[in-house]
């Protein structure tokens, strides 16, 4: 079994909690991380969610944002005529660039790098190997392997967090995911007893704050706020990454920007850089978490209200091509 946090064997050079080596098997290095809790008995179990016949989408647009975002291109879709590219027949090919952190998106492994340039298990990903890597030998934890047939994608129980909807539920004020709330675990452990839902090992823990809703009807106001990019989200310390791993969470996702609350804060309190962003620091590179963000949760918390049920089952098909960093998730919710 694996251990809890403080009790993880020591990883020369880095913090205690770190987890590389824990999931190794045969001598191999392993590239799934806390995808591993998610064994073949919690994919069964969790096959027992679905009674209504109800599949509910959570993937945003892929131009779900409609101004530009500093450093990410929107995506460019170019139908192509099938007469135009030389084919005798008639009708319709797509061409899509997209930069895959643009909309809904899993941060894969490779997504952030630790300053010596490793990331979970010490893999070292580099612009060189992104580039070049092909299927077979891809020595980075890159999303694709979720294709491999050890893997078969991900198939698990997820869980709804609806905070947005405790916090107007349970107060007179409306949440706004623009004001900088940094959600403590408490406060998820809360949510989760008042939705009657109980946090399993192999989850995969799902928390919305309607970030994504209020992008789609945005105020002058709410743009005016979001300029100063302080976004409500999942405090980043390592307390918190420590209760994740403890409960042996097997992925996060949010229709938050970045999963956790922006600014980040350094461990002294002061607010940090991008570069200080705690949780993506212990979940991709210490864990090996994967990170969903910016998935589209307003049919499933409608639909998980409306039911009184908050688990369901999970999938999620990335896109499959070698080195890909990150993906859109393609996640179904399935009651
Ligand atoms: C960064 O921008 C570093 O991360 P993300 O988009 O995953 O929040």
């Amino acid at each position: 079994s694996v251990p809890n946090f403080d009790d993880l064997p020591a990883v020369d050079g880095h913090p205690q909690g770190c987890a590389w080596g824990v999931f190794d098997k045969d001598g191999k290095k392993d590239h799934y991380g806390t995808l591993n809790f998610v064994t073949p008995e919690i994919v069964a179990a969790a096959a027992k969610e679905v009674t209504d016949g109800i599949s509910i989408s959570l993937n945003w647009p892929l131009n779900g944002i409609k101004f530009p975002l500093p450093g990410r291109k929107a995506p460019v879709h170019k139908p192509v005529s099938l007469r135009e590219v030389g084919m005798e027949i008639d009708g319709f090919d797509d061409e899509l660039e997209i930069n895959t952190q643009f909309s809904s998106q899993w941060d894969s492994l490779c997504h952030c790098v630790l300053p010596s340039g490793e990331t979970y298990n010490g893999f070292k990903p580099s612009i060189e190997l992104l580039q070049t890597t092909t299927t077979e030998g891809n020595e980075m934890p890159t999303i694709d392997h979720w294709h491999s047939p050890a893997k078969g994608c991900l198939v698990a129980r997820g869980v709804l967090i609806d905070f947005k909807r405790y916090i107007d539920e349970i107060t007179d004020k409306t949440y706004d995911p623009l004001d900088g709330h940094r959600i403590t675990v408490e406060e998820i452990e809360a949510v989760a007893k008042h939705q009657g839902v109980e946090i399993k090992p192999g989850d995969v823990l799902i928390i919305r704050t309607g970030y994504t809703e209020f992008l789609e009807n945005p105020t002058p106001e709410g743009f005016a706020k979001m300029a100063t990019m302080s976004l409500s989200g999942v405090h980043g310390t390592t307390e918190t990454a420590k209760w994740f791993w403890n409960k042996r969470i097997a992925a996060v996702a949010s229709d938050a920007h970045a999963f956790e609350a922006l600014p980040p804060l350094k461990e002294n309190g002061e607010v940090g850089a991008v570069a200080d962003l705690v949780l993506h620091k212990w979940f991709l590179n210490y864990f090996g978490t994967p990170i969903g963000e910016l998935w589209d949760l307003k049919a499933l918390g409608e639909y998980a209200k409306k039911k009184g049920k908050y688990s369901f089952l999970l999938t999620s098909a990335p896109l499959n091509h070698p080195g890909l960093v990150a993906s859109p998730p393609n996640a179904i919710a399935l009651f």
